[in-house]
């Protein structure tokens, strides 16, 4: 008999997740049974997208430029999960729950986003923007934007709802953003239009954006930039003042329409000011910066789901791979990481809705602006490793297309670069560190530890100073140990916080991932980095 290796089935999303079911244990029962209908439904269709997958050969989207008479059309033909992603995102409240009158509203929405984010191909990604651009709306206080955008943003009616982009990168920098050249002129009608090119517009099929752009004759640099709203189609539907060049060709996340723009006259409002646009746009880039972290750990506990379920299906040497020592040594660690990424993503998520809320002390307001980047940046590199991870207990098969596995580690590739690479967020962080007293925040993140977590106390407290001592002896050289340093205590603390005793996989996910070891050394010193870079 030729033997046949049966494939890998996705365990159910929402009961057999160890760290959803642990969050919600700890939500208020009310709370919780009014958004399990949203969870279940959203559960049943990533378990419905998955098998459909595997049946399917996947689409792309297309970008059609002229018409069959030479017309400038610009029209995008999005993939199936693309065109269902209204529909979904608005009758399960992806975006909405987010904004509701409860402190506990983000933990609700991320929930949601958590178990819609594989199967909605990255759709994720413009509702993120949406979100972000509501969320900086509403902070900047124009209430005659509010009311013309938010209700659309946030809609829970599928033919009202509006995408947001969030046009910031250009030809000279994603992270530079102080070398925008797109330039905003008045009219003489006093309207203001933009002119200029974007580089990576992920939404462009939304209805709407934020804009970063200098208006014409301001200084270089970035405290001179405004932020501006944008409407992408006029009231026939057409575009306005807007062309799109091409389609990136990207590694991954290729169901994502990620377009260049040319921008030649777009009708555009400021949102406040016309300078200090970033300052305008940054609560938009903390909450995509939230999104990303969630969407990380989405995917680590895909790759992780996956590998645990072939183990117990695949056969080895005599045995299943599951009663291997070593290969259960490797999913196991897996496992605690992936636990303890989940706990600090959610941890983001809470403080995130308790800020919002006016619900946060001074302590939690410090912690939701020093641990936003750090989850970001060690979440977005956990998952590419994680998934990489996942690809090898497969074997061959992991490297091979139809099984949808190496499109996880390419999709995942993308969350350590957007929204801020490693690096940036590291300098971020150093920004965010200013004037925050160490010895405070180490004690913050320890007393998170408690009950059955009370062990990780001592660990986070030591990790957070050293993260504070690689700060002051090494500066902007050692912020990226620093911020994995902060954020492995912080997901560690997260973690730690949730437990009971009877709790036998976070327990033993808090074990392990302690074991693992806390602090990031920055090893190296700047004479080293130039002798090993200029020879
Ligand atoms: C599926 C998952 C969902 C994810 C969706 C992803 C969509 C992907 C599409 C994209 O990738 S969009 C592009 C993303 N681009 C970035 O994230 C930009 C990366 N660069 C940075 O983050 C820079 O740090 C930044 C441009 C924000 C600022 O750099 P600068 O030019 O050095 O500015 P500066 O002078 O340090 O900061 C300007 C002001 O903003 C300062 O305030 P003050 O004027 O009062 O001093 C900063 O404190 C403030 N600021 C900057 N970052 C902040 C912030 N405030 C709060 N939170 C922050 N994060």
């Amino acid at each position: 008999m030729t033997f046949r290796q049966d494939a890998p089935t996705l365990p159910d999303p929402l009961l057999d997740d160890p760290n959803l079911q642990r969050l919600l244990r700890r939500l208020p029962a009310h709370f919780r049974d009014a958004m399990l209908p949203d969870l279940r439904a959203l559960a049943t269709h990533a378990m419905q997208a998955y098998s459909t997958a595997r049946e399917s050969s996947r689409s792309e989207p297309i970008l059609t430029a002229f018409d069959a008479w030479g017309s400038r059309v610009d029209r995008i033909e999005l993939t199936p999960a693309w065109k269902a992603g209204p529909d979904i995102t608005t009758r399960y409240g992806v975006l909405a729950a987010g904004h509701e009158a409860d402190a506990l509203a983000r933990v609700g929405q991320f929930a949601r986003v958590y178990l819609y984010h594989v199967a909605s191909e990255f759709y994720t990604c413009p509702l993120a923007m949406t979100d972000g651009a509501a969320t900086a709306l509403k902070a900047s206080g124009n209430q005659a934007l509010i009311d013309r955008a938010v209700g659309h943003f946030l809609s829970r009616d599928a033919g009202s709802l509006w995408l947001s982009g969030q046009w910031m990168t250009e030809t000279p920098g994603g992270s530079d953003v102080g070398r925008t050249e797109t330039v905003a002129r008045q009219g003489s009608d006093g309207e203001w239009r933009l002119h200029g090119r974007k580089w990576f517009s992920s939404a462009v099929v939304g209805e709407a954006a934020l804009a970063l752009a200098r208006p014409e004759g301001a200084a270089a640099g970035t405290s001179t930039l405004a932020l501006f709203y944008v409407e992408t189609r006029d009231a026939e539907g057409r575009w306005q003042g807007l062309t799109i060049n091409r389609l990136k060709d990207k590694l991954g996340t290729r169901e994502l329409p990620t377009a260049e723009v040319e921008l030649d006259g777009i009708p555009a409002h400021p949102v406040g000011g016309l300078d200090h646009g970033v300052k305008l746009v940054a609560p938009m880039l903390n909450v995509t910066r939230t999104w990303n972290a969630i969407c990380a750990v989405a995917t680590i506990a895909r790759a992780n789901a996956l590998a645990l379920d072939y183990a117990r299906r695949r056969e080895a040497f005599g045995r299943p791979l599951i009663e291997q020592p070593l290969h259960a040594r490797t999913l196991a660690t897996m496992q605690s990481e992936g636990a303890a990424a989940f706990a600090l993503a959610f941890l983001i998520a809470e403080l995130l809705g308790k800020v919002e809320h006016q619900e946060a002390s001074a302590q939690e307001r410090v912690l939701l602006r020093v641990l936003t980047p750090a989850a970001k940046a060690w979440t977005g590199k956990l998952a590419v490793r994680v998934a990489s991870e996942a690809l090898e207990c497969f074997g061959g098969a992991g490297y091979i297309e139809d099984t949808g596995l190496p499109q996880l580690l390419r999709d995942a590739q993308v969350y350590p670069i957007w929204e801020g690479t490693t690096n940036v967020l590291a300098l971020d962080l150093m920004r965010a560190l200013r004037g925050v007293d160490a010895g405070e925040l180490a004690e913050t993140l320890a007393a998170l530890c408690q009950g059955a977590g009370a062990r990780a106390s001592s660990p986070v407290h030591e990790a957070v100073l050293s993260m504070a001592a690689m700060l002051e002896a090494g500066s902007e050289a050692a912020a990226r140990a620093a911020i994995f340093t902060l954020g492995q205590a912080a997901a560690a603390a997260a973690l730690a916080s949730q437990l009971d005793a009877d709790d036998d996989h976070g327990n033993a996910a808090l074990t392990r991932f302690l074991g693992l070891g806390l602090v990031h050394d920055p090893v190296g010193e700047s004479a080293e980095d130039a002798a090993l870079l200029h020879p």
